[in-house]
């Protein structure tokens, strides 16, 4: 059972450098360094290589996702289980950090975060690029045909291959938890669909969020660099920038309009957004990206 707390153990996240859900919550985490009320938590990072297959070692499948993804948030007391969905992380955030969540907006942000999450990222991302999903998938084929596996990594493997070939057909074991909205969601059974008409079906849905976003950030343009004019970031800010720039960095541009170009472009270029990612684009090129660092 998660409670909601202060403890002086450190919260560990594990993250990737051009993962785009573990952008959002790192500039989630970086935007409250400016808040006013700091609470008495420690957050320390770790980077785990995505690009090279880390999450399917043993340490990380069996023991912190059996997903294999990221982001991940830890807690030796506060968590009997690793909190593994990004938008559980955020709220779970806001709970400390109650700007990230302002109550005028609570609903209007909740529902365009809940857009956003529904979007299908690996397809938005690699649909020029499908062949990286079958990378994965060879990848994981490797290690489950090793003979020294252990019993457990041996079978987290097999559900971590299932998820890849079948995604939507594994479901992780439901272990209630009353803190968390999307606690172990099924894997969207569209993960590797790249056929043109669900490609356009996500560009769609991504223009549709743009579309309500623009509105918003029309109205409180002139109060501060924030959606919705607020003192400090939202997290629909900390979760809406780096999509934005996502797309900038695939070269889809042209589902971005001009508001919420400014809008990012606001951001990108500040000390927060060099603390983020750097000079770097959001997404991996071989032999040129460099990772961030984490603590651990
Ligand atoms: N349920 C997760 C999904 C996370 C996810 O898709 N993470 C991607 C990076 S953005 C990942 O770790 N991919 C590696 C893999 O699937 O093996 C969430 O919303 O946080």
């Amino acid at each position: 059972m998660a409670q909601s707390g202060q403890s002086e153990e450190p919260y560990v996240l594990y993250r990737n450098t051009w993962s785009i859900r573990s952008l959002m919550i790192r500039l989630t985490l970086i935007s409250t360094e400016e808040h006013p009320q700091q609470p008495n938590i420690t957050i320390k990072q770790k980077e785990v290589d995505i690009i090279h297959g880390e999450q399917l070692d043993e340490w990380f499948l069996c023991h912190i996702n059996r997903k294999g993804q990221v982001p991940v948030l830890t807690h030796p007391i506060m968590f009997s289980e690793p909190v593994r969905e990004s938008v559980d992380i955020s709220y779970y955030l806001c709970q400390f950090y109650p700007e990230l969540l302002p109550i005028d907006y609570r609903d209007q942000i909740k529902s365009l975060l809940h857009a956003l999450h529904r979007l299908n990222f690996h397809v938005i991302t690699f649909a020029k690029r499908p062949e990286r999903a079958a990378g994965l998938i060879k990848t994981t084929q490797e290690r489950l045909s090793r003979s020294y596996n252990s019993e457990d990594y041996h079978r987290a493997l097999e559900y971590k291959l299932s998820m890849l070939v079948h995604p939507g057909a594994s479901i992780l074991p439901d272990k209630t938890n009353p803190l968390f909205f999307f606690v172990d969601r099924i894997t969207d059974p569209e993960e590797h669909n790249f056929s043109p008409e669900y490609i356009q079906g996500q560009e769609d849905q991504v223009r549709e969020i743009l579309d309500k976003a623009t509105v918003i950030r029309n109205k409180h343009a002139s109060e501060s660099p924030w959606i919705f004019g607020t003192r400090y970031a939202t997290i629909l800010d900390t979760h809406l920038i780096p999509v934005i720039v996502r797309l900038r960095d695939i070269g889809s541009t042209h589902l971005v309009g001009e508001t919420m170009t400014l809008y990012a472009q606001c951001i990108v270029g500040t000390e927060m957004w060099t603390k983020l990612i750097g000079n770097q684009p959001t997404t991996y090129v071989p032999g040129k990206s460099e990772p961030l660092a984490g603590d651990l």
